[in-house]
């Protein structure tokens, strides 16, 4: 692991001093919320990135997948911001998307992994001492899967997969809960499917599947409301932005049904569809966060009770975050965060446990993995008062 160095530090300050906004935008322009507190080598052209504690040790880790070799990097963290070493498994080729879930039924998470140029999934089941044993087992859902998503969807106990597949099809994969899956079920969309969140948007206590739309024709979200015996009933396409690639759940009003937001990477917009609770969604207008935006992750960066976006920009080698309003909409302009060469992966998590969200995310053309670190904006702890008793 290489530790972030005063020089490059120097360098992003001046970065950040050299990239001058219009004045306009200057005087609403805030300070970085977040510090470069560890860089990470990884493989080849990482992408697809994902945190979540796999060897059950109250630490998150991290996976993320190196698509220019085929290969996968695990590293456990230390739970102070630090992470081990990665550990690299061989995948298949051009992995571009994982999920994870605890798909053979031992209480511990494991990752199906997609790999675009082979078009199979293959299963890495966690050993429970924070590595992972491959099945050896090869998965074919279908024709060109591009994206994939576990999910509970006959509510058997064990984990399934949808799999957006290029050529207007999702296809659902019904877990054994052996680490197995049955053969996929297609179920056709209206449009080129791309990315795809699982959430009950209902509230009728079963899992659906939000599901982005691309290409021409039909853009936007389908909804597959799911019934819980595996069955989808089918929603009209809800506008969702330009050329929709990636999308994630946010409940940006608090009204406790889940909202979307997609990202339109060559549009440089994102899209937020608000939940009318009646399985409709508004569409509110597009806005800028960044610019050639990939992933996203939504959490409460700052503390006040709102969530805010977190948005990977891959062509500007930034991390922006945008503060949310509450109602929706966010605030302009975003606050950007100099990370290493485009960007791409990205995801929240409390790294040092500090009860503060962090970041992490993957820069495909350094080879690096960069964890960001909130800064404590806090009142110093020297002007704490003492109590009065002491
Ligand atoms: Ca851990
Ligand atoms: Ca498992
Ligand atoms: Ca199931
Ligand atoms: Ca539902």
């Amino acid at each position: 692991m290489k530790q972030f160095s005063t020089g490059l530090a120097l360098f992003l300050t001046l970065l950040s001093v050299m990239g001058c906004p219009p004045a306009s935008q200057s005087q609403k322009k805030m300070k970085p919320l977040f510090r470069i507190n560890a860089v990470l080598d990884t493989g080849k052209e990482p992408s697809f990135l994902v945190t979540d504690d796999f060897d059950i040790d109250g630490n998150l880790d991290l996976v993320v997948l190196n698509s220019g070799e085929h290969t996968m990097s695990v590293y456990k963290g230390k739970g102070d911001g630090s992470f081990k070493d990665q550990v690299q498994y061989k995948t298949g080729a051009d992995p571009i998307c994982l999920a994870v879930a605890d798909f053979n039924s031992d209480g511990f998470k494991d990752i199906a992994e997609l790999n675009y140029q082979d078009q199979d999934i293959q299963i890495f089941l966690n050993t429970a001492r924070g590595g992972f044993r491959n099945t050896g087992k090869v998965i074919k859902p279908g024709k060109i899967p591009i994206n994939l998503i576990a999910g509970d969807f006959n509510e058997d106990g064990y984990p399934d997969l949808a799999v957006s597949l290029r050529f207007h099809k999702i296809a659902i994969l019904f877990g054994k809960g052996t680490g197995g899956f049955k053969d996929p079920v297609a179920i056709s969309v209206k449009g080129q499917p791309t990315g795809l969140v699982v959430g009950d948007y209902n509230h009728d206590k079963h899992v659906d599947v939000a599901v982005a739309l691309a290409g021409s024709g039909h853009v936007g979200v389908e909804i597959l409301w799911g019934d819980g015996k595996g069955q989808f009933e089918k929603s009209k396409v809800f506008k969702g932005g330009g050329q929709p690639l990636t999308i994630a759940n946010v409940d940006a009003n608090n009204d406790g049904f889940m909202d979307l937001v997609t990202s339109s990477n060559s549009l440089h917009a994102m899209t937020m569809l608000m939940n009318n609770r009646d399985k409709t969604f508004k569409t509110l207008q597009d806005f800028s966060a960044g610019e050639f935006p990939k992933f996203v992750a939504a959490e409460d960066f700052t503390g006040d009770g709102i969530v805010d976006l977190a948005i990977s920009n891959s062509t500007h080698d930034t991390v922006s975050v945008t503060l949310g309003r509450g109602d929706g909409t966010f605030v302009y302009p975003p606050i950007k965060h100099f990370v290493d060469e485009y960007p791409q992966g990205l995801v929240a998590g409390d790294f040092n446990k500090d009860g503060r969200m962090d970041i992490a995310v993957s820069n495909r053309d350094k080879n690096l993995l960069t964890v960001m670190l909130k800064k404590n904006t806090a009142q110093p702890r020297q002007f704490v008062p003492k109590p009065a008793s002491s």
